[in-house]
């Protein structure tokens, strides 16, 4: 064998790597060339470099510059080469796995007030704001304070059990805020500046104006000189406040048990400020709340002086209210949890 055929073949090596190493695409090609080519045991560089022995002692040193050549410029090829190809799967895995920071991201929801709420809190600051305490009492009530001792005759309608929910003989669900005014009344001794906001129960079936729960406030004031007067300008003053300044407030006489004189009580029509449409059915007014001065009797009950004590109370729906102020036609709303309803007032 001449040196000359030996250096021939590295040369074929060097130009079958050359062409080979054009398919390797990964880093597992690239140790499967490396291997083929460098491999102690059986690289195709290697086993020429066996045959260095075999060659006339004067050709050696050409056969063993151009085998070292060959050997240091495959594995300068194959160092460049794993080079590149760790740098594209770096940026492959880093473009794979980037985050776009720049996308919206999702929206937490979070909880929200019931529009009663909302509306309960309101008529609370207002009337705080008045020098008013916020009252409540028990829900389970006795017909003695919803009724007894409001000046409800024996057989009143509103007693019957078609009307009211009666949980035994003497217990019901109350029918309004009312007792909570006379537990009040028994508990301290004027002046009494107060309002019982909560839930009251009648049985009426559900429509769009009526519920079998639903949610009034009602507000008393009892003290030495308290009149007419100052029931129609305590009411005027929550009106505008709650309303907006241009609310009228009017009374129209009425009857209810616990007071005397009573009064229905309108505001001009929220919606068309009195001009008359549908809401108002023309008329310019909203009837939203009973009102009155409270009836001398009551005082017997709660051990008030009726010659030294005048007082005056109302009462309204906070549901109507709310509807009102939101522009609402469905009491049912509030109490089918729709969450897509519910959400709008926070
Ligand atoms: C109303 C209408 C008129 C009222 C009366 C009292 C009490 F207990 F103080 F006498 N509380 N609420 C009252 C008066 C309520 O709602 C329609």
């Amino acid at each position: 064998m001449s040196s000359s055929d030996g250096i021939g073949r590295l040369r074929a090596i060097e130009r079958q790597f050359d062409r080979d190493r054009i398919s390797v695409a990964d880093l597992k090609s690239l140790e499967d060339i490396r291997t083929r080519y460098l491999s102690r045991k059986a690289g195709l560089l290697t086993l020429e470099l066996q045959n260095l022995g075999k060659l006339p002692k004067d050709q050696r040193a050409d056969f063993g510059r151009v085998a070292n050549e060959v050997k240091l410029k495959i594995e300068a090829s194959l160092d460049t080469l794993q080079a590149t190809i760790a740098e594209r799967e770096k940026q492959t895995a880093l473009g794979r796995e980037a985050l776009d920071v720049t996308l919206p991201g999702n929206r937490r929801r979070v909880g929200h007030r019931h529009p009663l709420t909302i509306i309960r809190n309101e008529i609370e600051d207002i009337f705080v704001s008045m020098g008013y305490t916020v009252e409540d009492g028990p829900e389970v009530e006795s017909t003695y304070y919803n009724f007894d001792a409001l000046n409800f005759p024996a057989g009143h309608p509103a007693r019957d059990p078609r009307d009211t929910f009666y949980v035994s003989e003497h217990m019901i669900l109350r029918t309004h805020t009312s007792p909570v005014q006379v537990r009040t009344m028994e508990k301290i001794q004027p002046p009494v500046r107060i309002i019982c906001p909560g839930r009251v129960f009648r049985r009426d079936a559900f429509d769009p104006t009526h519920s079998p729960m639903f949610h009034q406030v009602e507000c008393l004031v009892v003290d030495e000189g308290i009149t007419f007067a100052d029931l129609k300008g305590t009411l005027e003053r929550f009106h505008k406040r709650f309303f907006g300044e241009k609310t009228k407030t009017r009374l129209r006489p009425s009857f209810f048990p616990f007071v005397e004189p009573g009064a229905e009580v309108d505001v001009s029509c929220v919606f068309c400020d009195g001009s008359g449409c549908r809401v108002c059915k023309g008329t310019g007014w909203i009837e939203v709340m009973g009102a009155g001065m409270v009836h001398p009797n009551l005082y017997q009950f709660v051990n008030y002086d009726a010659d030294k004590y005048t007082g005056f109370a109302f009462g309204g729906g906070i549901d109507r209210y709310t509807a009102l102020k939101y522009n609402i036609n469905d009491l049912q709303l509030f109490f089918q949890n729709d969450i897509r309803f519910l959400g709008q007032f926070a």
